[in-house]
């Protein structure tokens, strides 16, 4: 969270030519999963040491920030999602002081380091919902959402949670219900309470003090629901207005007494619009940078499931995104991504991950990164990591994808749709092991890996990856960090999306003065000729200067081969 009044900081890259757009306008972010990152220890789980032992690794690929993803201590029925004590760190992945060390180092390197705010829930094994539980009259009842039982058995909403079943769970203790919009160890928060408020703000602030850079901050917009859709009968979660009250307020009692700190903030936001993430990342509005939205990976499924696998039209896809470039032109800011750990592998889901694997890796990562915005590599995707293979639901570990597959079995559906669906669209998909070389275990651990990892890990690790040249994902996404801290057009350049609605091409531009970008991307297995009526740049007669591409010939000719990207310039 940088005010927009504080200098950016001289970087080699576009921020120095740009003082007056913040420092995370010109960077990248990379996202660690810690579980299946790197184990330094050898029980088969990520941990603070094995990315401490990765760090290099991060700063040849030029990241500016890490995010990583909760470390703090949780009894992990929602792989650390579901926080027990916000002030340590989990003996699963190390110790405070381990912590220390590897932030120091984060930041000797000239990264900065994120942590991952959850805090419209809690564990229900945190102190404070074990205060909360203990009575109706407990000082802490209000910290989170109790609706009394229905005599008639009812429950007090319609609700179902994220994670299978009601979002509602009776308490014998107090014979009272409490929400969950996720997992039943996930009691929401109440953010009404401003007590509950105060005691988050002086959290975040203690880890701030200690020197973290940042919050990711999971459902963020979750945290405000209105009044009527807590009603009896309700279907649905509802966003409150409030919630830009919460986030005005934590930024003043968290972010705006440190000017000096460049900061950065980003709001995962199920179900946000652009209109909502205009208000939320105004500068002027001291809320947020920026927004995770999902409207662009809700497109290839049904509107109740996500596991109801649907069609993806390229056109649909591109749209979306361009919709939201459109949006944020002038107010705001985009973040960028196509995966992370909630997410099917993005070569998998929008490429191709078998003969075309590197070249779709490539042309989606050119495509992503060259929007604008700020793009967000999610661990292993930097090699082009594919989708798990799972085959049996014992394989499986999410608590989302092991609850829907006992709900989908229990509605009637086969054992054989349901691994389908799963296969997919799993979570796990992108929480096997990353694959650091052809070894055991692909590198990950000397132990026994907490989940299978991938099969093709002999030939798709970082080893083979970063010795194979002109075919290497990981160089090609480090030239790409690269761009966008040496071209300001990158950086802040205007987006246009053209040939909207061709399924096949993949094209539009940045200009920024007399700067401009042309990127064409073939998104199909089969060569795509060009119309010269696309763009002048295809109808000079001089071959164009090519400022990135990730097939070494054909530069001059209209033809793109299968999943080819080429940035042109003019
Ligand atoms: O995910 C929020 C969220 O919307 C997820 O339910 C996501 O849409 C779904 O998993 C897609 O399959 C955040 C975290 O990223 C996720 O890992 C947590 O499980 C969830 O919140 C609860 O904290």
């Amino acid at each position: 969270m940088t005010d927009s009044t504080s200098p950016a900081p001289t970087t080699e890259g576009g921020a120095a030519q740009h003082p007056e757009a913040p420092w995370w306008t010109s960077a990248t972010v990379y996202q660690i999963w810690p579980r299946s990152f790197a184990d330094g220890d050898g029980d088969g789980v990520g941990d603070l040491a094995g990315i401490r032992s990765k760090l290099g690794h991060l700063h040849d690929l030029g990241v500016d920030v890490l995010w990583l993803s909760p470390i703090y201590r949780s009894p992990q029925a929602d792989a650390g999602y579901d926080i027990s004590d916000y002030d340590d760190i989990d003996p699963l992945f190390g110790t405070l002081d381990e912590f220390d060390e590897l932030l120091a180092e984060v930041h000797a390197l000239g990264m900065k380091l994120v942590m991952d705010l959850v805090v419209n829930h809690t564990s229900d094994q945190h102190p404070w919902f074990a205060e909360s539980r203990s009575s109706v009259d407990s000082p802490k009842r209000d910290w989170y959402v109790w609706r009394p039982r229905a005599a008639d058995g009812s429950l007090p909403t319609e609700w179902r949670s994220f994670f299978s079943g009601p979002a509602w769970q009776l308490d014998p203790a107090t014979d009272e219900h409490y929400l969950h919009m996720f997992a039943v160890g996930q009691p929401d928060l109440n953010w009404r309470n401003a007590e509950m408020r105060a005691a988050v703000h002086a959290m975040m602030n203690r880890w701030l003090d200690r020197g973290v850079d940042g919050f990711r901050m999971d459902v963020i917009n979750f945290i405000a629901k209105t009044p009527a859709s807590l009603e009896p009968g309700a279907a649905g979660f509802e966003m409150d207005p409030s919630v830009h009250d919460h986030l005005q307020e934590m930024h003043r009692e968290v972010f705006a007494h440190r000017p000096d700190r460049q900061l950065i903030t980003v709001g995962e936001m199920p179900g946000a619009t652009v209109d909502d993430a205009v208000l939320f990342t105004d500068q002027q509005r001291h809320e947020l940078d920026m927004v995770f939205q999902f409207e662009h990976v809700d497109l290839d499924h049904g509107p109740d499931s996500k596991f109801d696998v649907r069609p993806l039209r390229l056109s649909a896809l591109k749209r979306s995104l361009a919709r939201w470039q459109e949006g944020l032109a002038d107010r705001g800011w985009n973040s960028l991504y196509l995966g992370n750990h909630d997410q099917p592998r993005l070569v998998s889901r929008f490429g191709d991950d078998g003969p075309y694997r590197v070249e779709s890796a490539t042309a989606l990562a050119a495509v992503l990164h060259l929007h604008r915005g700020t793009p967000y590599v999610y661990q292993g995707d930097e090699i082009g990591m594919t989708n798990a293979g799972f085959t049996s639901i014992e394989q499986y570990r999410d608590v989302e994808s092991l609850n829907w597959h006992e709900e989908a079995l229990a509605a009637g559906a086969s054992e054989a749709d349901v691994l389908e669906s799963l296969r997919s669209r799993s979570r796990d998909n992108a929480r096997t092991p990353v694959q650091w070389s052809a070894g055991a275990a692909a590198g990950f651990t000397t132990g026994t890996p907490w989940i299978g990892v991938t099969a093709n890990s002999a030939e798709v690790n970082v080893e083979a990856d970063r010795a194979s040249g002109e075919r290497s994902v990981f160089e090609f996404t480090r030239r790409l960090i690269a761009l966008r801290h040496e071209l300001p057009v990158v950086q802040l350049g205007a987006f246009a999306l053209l040939a909207p609605d061709d399924e096949r091409l993949w094209a539009f531009t940045r200009t920024l003065g007399d700067e401009r970008l042309l990127v064409l991307a073939n998104c199909s297995g089969e060569p795509l000729d060009l119309d010269p009526a696309l763009d002048p740049v295809l109808r000079r007669r001089s071959v164009p200067d090519l400022v990135i591409g990730n097939t070494p010939h054909g530069i001059g000719s209209l033809t793109l081969g299968p999943w080819e990207v080429r940035v042109l310039r003019g």
